[in-house]
């Protein structure tokens, strides 16, 4: 914008003075204001007058007078440089749209539509074509379950609370629950041998699910895991383990559970058995209550905020390595806690909301600004705010479009009840045409498969991503996790090799991106990965 100045204002002092605030926000306009004050408001500049030759009283010959100079030649006025817009670096929120509830537990479906529920008790579907939601009964409270895909598509649901006549916290339910997105029905099948409030769900890669912690139906800590076969629960009884409610838990390259946090010391669970724990590495940075962590390439997670008083700081660990270790990758700008990390089609990992103040919950130090952590650099940049504070109970999800659906923060927690919701779109959104994927793909796919996808855009792709359906609640996605794919260029677009790991990729729904040089991604399709 300083150059745009120079060249169109002759006179330094009429320039335009713009904050610099309004330079970044309002680049292009800025350039158009600045013309408008240089060829309108003050008109072209008139040359000045010559004075008239003077004639000595004493005829004497007048002073020489020096030639007059010619004025420096000036260049000729340039087009401005287009700017891109500055959506293109903040990315854009959307205006708060209502919901029927406190969406904190947040789902994307194989369908594409998403299923929530909070507090209230009757979980919803919304259809981001329409924004239309609909409620879907569950057959017992799901408030505070642990929830993950299964092979098929289906949802299974761990747990929830149990009501008393106080409503105390931390009772747990023992039931299970499948959520059928092709029907939109719920399925009760066999309970859990214990009740959960807060655990976590994580698919493995044999295709069954292990729930991990919570608390029973009297607020005990439930210490010994379960396995889901499909039909039915096994305990791990050599497993017992006290861990923190919403344990931070991934599939590793072997196959094994590893568990992240919240606690320093993450841990191996071995499910074959009657299951085993392994201690792992020490994190570098003490407890991470509230922080949020994802798997951003297979065997890598990246572990972001959290604490009391909350963090900024981040730490990542490859697990494909002979001896992981933590080890800090860079801060954020803001210290968060009850931040959400999102998975994105490009491979940064996208942080929204939390509060950088202490205490468990507190309001005034909610962070509206998004930020974007680039893992090629460990970098992280400042984006966009939100509109409304999320912190406890908030959600974020990735959705096919690219755009991230931002929700819930309440039912608990002594902050406002936001029954609203706000959608992101990344920069990518705004830098040029999309690829497109011009047939559909097959509904379902096998490991190690080669998968043709029909493109136009072929010759401009630069990496191709798999990433798994969200499910999000309390600042941890247990179901996202992203596989980039090799590919190579075929005469109807791309041939993809599909994983060959199933613990790189446990079976269950996917999204494919296809993303070009300038890291613009397709609309994600829908796949199972069986
Ligand atoms: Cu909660």
């Amino acid at each position: 914008m300083r150059d745009v100045a120079r060249t169109f204002c002759l006179s330094p002092d009429k320039r335009l003075k713009l904050p610099a605030r309004v330079h970044a926000t309002y680049g292009v306009m800025g350039v158009l204001l600045l013309l408008a004050a240089c060829s309108n408001a003050d008109g072209p500049s008139a040359p000045p007058s010559d004075p008239p030759p003077q004639v000595s009283p004493s005829g004497n010959p007048p002073p020489v007078e020096p030639p007059p100079q010619t004025p420096p030649v000036e260049p000729p006025p340039q087009a401005p440089p287009v700017e891109p817009p500055p959506q293109a670096r903040l990315g854009q929120w959307s205006g708060v749209s209502p919901a029927p509830i406190v969406q904190l537990h947040l789902h994307l479906l194989a369908s594409g539509k998403v299923l929530s529920w909070g507090a209230d008790g009757v979980p919803r579907t919304w259809d981001p074509a329409t924004g239309a939601f609909t409620a879907v009964p569950a057959p017992s409270l799901l408030f505070c379950s642990g929830h993950a895909f299964l092979p098929d598509g289906r949802l299974l649901v761990a747990g929830g609370k149990k009501v008393d006549a106080r409503n105390t916290d931390e009772l747990g339910l023992p039931n299970t629950n499948v959520f059928d997105p092709a029907s939109g029905a719920w399925h009760a099948m066999p309970a859990m041998a214990k009740a959960r409030w807060y655990p976590t769900n994580t698919a493995l890669p044999s295709g069954e699910l292990v729930t991990i912690a919570g608390t029973d139906e009297n607020g005990d800590h439930v210490p010994v895991p379960e396995v889901w076969n499909g039909a039915a629960w096994r305990p791990l009884t050599s497993a017992a383990l006290e861990l923190p409610f919403y344990p931070r838990t991934f599939v590793a390259p072997d196959g094994r559970i590893f568990y992240a946090g919240e606690l320093q010391r993450s841990r191996y669970l071995d499910v074959a058995g009657a299951g085993r724990w392994t201690d792992g590495p020490l994190r570098k940075f003490g407890t991470r209550g509230y922080g949020s962590a994802v798997m951003y390439e297979p065997g890598k997670i990246l572990y972001a905020g959290g604490g009391d008083p909350p963090t900024n700081t981040a730490e990542i660990i490859d697990l494909n390595q002979p001896s992981p270790t933590w080890t800090f990758t860079g801060s954020m700008a803001s210290a968060r806690r009850h931040l959400n990390a999102t998975l994105l089609p490009t491979g940064d990992v996208l942080v929204t909301g939390g509060t950088s103040g202490g205490g468990f919950n507190n309001l005034s130090g909610g962070v509206r600004s998004a930020e974007l952590w680039h893992p090629a650099t460990g970098t992280w940049t400042t984006l966009a705010s939100s509109t409304v504070v999320r912190i406890y109970h908030s959600t974020a999800l990735l959705l096919p479009d690219g755009r991230v659906l931002y929700t819930g923060s309440g039912d608990g927690g002594d902050s406002p009840n936001e029954r609203n919701y706000e959608l992101y779109s990344p920069p990518y959104l705004f830098n040029g045409a999309r690829p497109t994927i011009t047939a559909a793909l097959p509904p379902r796919a096998g490991y190690g498969q080669t998968l043709i996808v029909d493109t136009p855009d072929g010759a401009g792709i630069a990496k191709v991503t798999l990433i798994g359906l969200g499910s999000v609640t309390h600042a941890f996605d247990q179901s996202a996790r992203l596989v980039p794919l090799s590919f190579s260029p075929v005469a109807r677009g791309l041939s993809i090799a599909l994983p060959a790991s199933r613990a790189a990729a446990p079976p269950g729904p996917y999204m494919l991106f296809l993303v070009n040089a300038d890291g613009v991604p397709s609309e994600g399709r829908v796949m199972l990965l069986q």
